[in-house]
């Protein structure tokens, strides 16, 4: 649907019409002559054009939502890592062409005008990316769901890196306004911290009241998510903490004017900040704070929405609303929901419960123990006493239950129990508390049913499920690679680009064959290494040779990703090369990107090494153009855009049985590079859907992981002994090779003194010939190209539309 332009009535929907609106909106909001306006006001003018466009849609498509004919999806999540958002809608509104070739004739650089947008780093990496993706294929296939978070005043950090180390410079994402986002204010709600709860009988039944408590106020940001060329417009609600007034005019007026200042940086205090840590579990009570805010506030308006239509009943919710809560950090939707509903809406307990476990679902992203939430009793106790009474008596009845059914099993059921050891599993509460628990790649399911949740499984086996991720082929894909786009359509046509259809990508497999299709393939993956490698001269002044293998490695920074294993095969070549400089190498590339979290010390000494290696290598005349070192700045999803389609060889080489799934791996595996990895999270199923001659698989598998760490057996030191690479390589980290200053102690003693806790040096040697191998292949270009043709064309299963109709089926069946 096209509206119209409020004054002149032209339809935006033709390229003179949009010509004319463009125009108009720059001189409105530039107040200048067109000629005289900058790159700021065309992007603030498109960006509001966008948004007429959406917004009359997005009305439409609230008002079927209100009379809730259909079953309603809600993301419950404390990160939306959403990304740049205006080329997405101007694509998902099909106005591309229109926008490109009136921007190109009106001497507007639309590529500049994109980099105005300040990137939202409202997430930390896969978890709050795969909301994003999500988002994007649920609006894609036509599906009513939506997003409920958190609008952080500072997103994630920026990066920078000085003296080759990781600093931290605030994000202030939100200092030029923000257009793509509508405040509500008159939808605002209450969140109930602190307190106590009075009982009181009220006609023979119990009530619960809530009194003392100190109240925020959540306000509510919409930003619509608009379908890829339909017209269903979703929404993305983050809420935002305000102080309920403003200014606590009481205790101002008695001259505590510290004190009312203090209440209103306390209630803002909640939306803040994003906590800077993708696995670490942070105990602060502000963490606990943010995560009841989105959850309350977020049931709060679905009820009231839902009730409002219902003539003020609960009854046949869990029909119509689907409450999907991504990882632990929302699992207070359990108690919240029951705490609606019993003392609220006056269900009886057993009903309510029936309710909240219908309407709630769960997944799992993670195994580390050290992700896995737990909170302080008393912490949740003192900040959230009702909430807290409804935990204990879900744990209750839970214990009760379990050991009526299982008498001979109390110290397995104890072991299940969300109250234990003084502290709230928020993974108990969420698995107990929901219909459907799943992980987001096989072998991760089957790791949570047989190893993590192993108890849980036993009892509910028919909770538990798997759905792999998936990513958004619109975005990372289509919208980044145009190059690639615009083969695949002129080789096999159109269709595979209609939402759910991406499968149909297999049409390109005859042209594994093809030497014509294989060359122009080539050749679109050197125009995108050489748009990359210009991105690097520009920000970092390093120049590459598009020649050279692009190796990448781009993600978060964390041990058992392993970048370490990554940049010690990059120090040995570069020993090879130094007593060897003619050696007979194809030249090599190595690009890494990733942020580590603030406090977490070693992730950042490896970023160092990294720097420091890079440093060295890449100013040794030595090595010319054979091997090159760059770490990439502050990745995030806009740097990420530019660095996917150029990527030849994608390095997935987590010790296995730690990555959950992994995401990056599908979106380099749609742009045509090929994996090297470990068989870990969704890496299993790439190597299974392209078969094994079109992945470069190395090391230890999950169980041969699991037995040394449950059995023993493993010896750092010997491996170390045995391999003179290894001992020159260990060496130069704390001698003085690289730099008096440069020494690498944590590193070197986590590596042999602590044996090893990732296996880094265990994977070495299998690393290092899986390298040469994948080195020898890329000299027969015909070959490589065939192997890339195969990972595109089998893709499509991991496009995010493919798990949405997963969920769909397995979980919340909306249909
Ligand atoms: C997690 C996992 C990743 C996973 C992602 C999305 O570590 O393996 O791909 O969620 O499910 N915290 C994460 O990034």
């Amino acid at each position: 649907m096209a509206i119209t332009d409020k004054n002149t009535k032209h339809k935006v929907n033709t390229k003179e019409a949009f010509r004319k609106a463009f125009i108009k909106k720059v001189e409105e909001v530039s107040g200048e002559d067109f000629s005289e306006s900058t790159t700021r006001h065309q992007y603030e003018a498109l960006a509001e054009l966008v948004m007429e466009e959406i917004t009359a849609e997005w009305a439409v498509n609230n008002s079927r939502l209100h009379k809730m004919e259909e079953k309603q999806i809600y993301f419950f999540s404390i990160e939306f890592l959403i990304g740049r958002l205006l080329k997405a809608y101007v694509n998902n509104l099909g106005w591309d062409t229109m926008v490109e070739e009136t921007l190109n004739e009106l001497g507007v650089d639309y590529e500049a005008l994109q980099s105005e947008e300040h990137d939202p780093a409202l997430g930390n990496g896969g978890l709050g990316r795969l909301m994003a993706c999500f988002l994007d294929s649920t609006a894609a296939l036509g599906f009513p769901g939506h997003g409920n978070g958190i609008r952080y005043k500072y997103g994630l950090f920026e990066q920078k890196i000085i003296n080759n180390e990781q600093v931290e410079v605030a994000d202030i994402w939100l200092k030029n306004g923000y257009p793509f986002e509508i405040v509500k204010p008159d939808k605002a709600v209450v969140v109930k911290y602190n307190g106590d709860v009075r009982v009181e009988e009220v006609n023979g039944k119990m009530q619960f009241i809530h009194e003392n408590y100190d109240p925020v106020l959540a306000v509510p940001y919409d930003i619509p998510v608009k379908g890829y060329r339909n017209n269903t417009v979703n929404s993305l609600r983050l809420w935002s903490a305000k102080p309920v007034e403003d200014f606590d005019l009481s205790t101002f007026n008695q001259g505590h004017f510290l004190k009312a200042m203090q209440r209103k940086s306390e209630a803002e205090s909640i939306s803040q900040i994003l906590y800077p840590s993708d696995h670490g579990f942070e105990g602060k009570l502000l963490r606990l704070k943010q995560e009841y805010f989105f959850v309350c506030a977020g049931l709060k308006r679905i009820v009231r929405r839902y009730k409002k239509h219902n003539h003020g009943s609960m009854d046949g919710f869990p029909d119509k609303i689907c409450i999907h809560i991504n990882d632990t950090h929302p699992a207070l939707c359990v108690p919240e929901l029951m705490r609606i509903l019993v003392d609220e809406e006056g269900y009886d307990w057993d009903v309510a419960w029936d309710m909240t476990i219908k309407s709630i679902s769960f997944t799992n992203h993670t195994v580390l123990p050290e992700a896995l939430e737990k909170w302080p009793i008393d912490m949740v106790q003192k900040l959230l006493p009702r909430v807290y009474q409804i935990i204990e008596e879900i744990n209750r009845r839970f214990i009760n239950d379990m050991n009526w059914f299982y008498p001979d099993q109390v110290d397995r059921n104890y072991s299940m129990a969300i109250l234990k050891d003084g502290q709230v599993h928020m993974a108990h509460l969420a698995i107990i508390g929901s219909h459907s628990v799943n992980g987001v790649a096989e072998l991760h399911s089957k790791i949570l049913r047989e190893e993590t949740f192993r108890d849980f499984y036993a009892v509910f086996p028919d909770r538990f499920t798997s759905v792999t991720n998936g990513v958004t082929q619109r975005r990372f894909m289509m919208g980044s690679n145009p190059g690639l786009k615009t083969l695949l359509d002129d080789t096999i046509g159109t269709d595979w680009k209609k939402p759910g259809n991406m499968c149909s990508l297999e049409a390109l497999l005859p042209y594994a064959q093809d030497a014509a299709f294989c060359q122009k393939l080539g050749d679109i993956k050197h125009a995108n290494k050489e748009r990359l490698a210009k991105y690097i001269k520009e920000t970092q002044g390093i120049v590459l040779n598009p020649d050279s293998i692009f190796d990448v490695q781009v993600k978060r920074i964390h041990e058992y990703k392993r970048q370490l294993l990554n940049i010690l095969h990059v120090i040995l070549t570069y020993n090879q090369l130094r007593s060897n400089p003619n050696a007979d190498i194809v030249p090599k590339t190595y690009i890494l990107a990733g942020k580590a979290a603030p406090s977490y010390v070693y992730a950042k000494e490896v970023i160092r090494l990294i720097n420091v290696v890079a440093d060295r290598v890449n100013n040794d005349p030595l090595v010319k153009d054979k091997l090159k070192v760059v770490f990439v700045p502050n990745f995030n999803v806009s740097v990420a855009e530019i660095i996917y389609p150029a990527a030849e060889i994608s390095e997935q080489i987590s010790t296995a049985g730690k990555e959950a799934s992994g995401t990056g791996n599908m979106k380099f595996m749609m742009n045509g590079a090929l994996t090297l990895g470990t068989m870990d999270g969704a890496n299993v199923e790439i190597a299974e859907a392209v078969g094994m001659d079109n992945v470069f698989t190395f090391g230890l598998s999950d169980t041969e992981v699991y037995n040394y760490n449950t059995h023993g057996g493993y010896r750092s030191l010997e491996v170390y002994e045995s391999d003179s690479r290894l001992q020159e390589i260990l060496g130069q980290l704390i001698n003085g090779f690289f730099g008096e200053s440069a020494g690498f102690q944590m590193i070197y003693d986590s590596l042999l003194l602590h044996n090893d806790t990732y296996f880094v040096l265990k994977d070495f040697a299998p690393y290092v010939d899986i390298q040469d191998i994948a080195s020898n292949v890329y000299r027969d270009q015909k070959q490589w190209q065939k192997m890339s043709t195969i990972n595109i064309a089998h893709s499509g299963i991991f496009s995010s539309d493919r798990s949405i109709e997963d969920y769909e089926k397995r979980v919340w069946k909306v249909k």
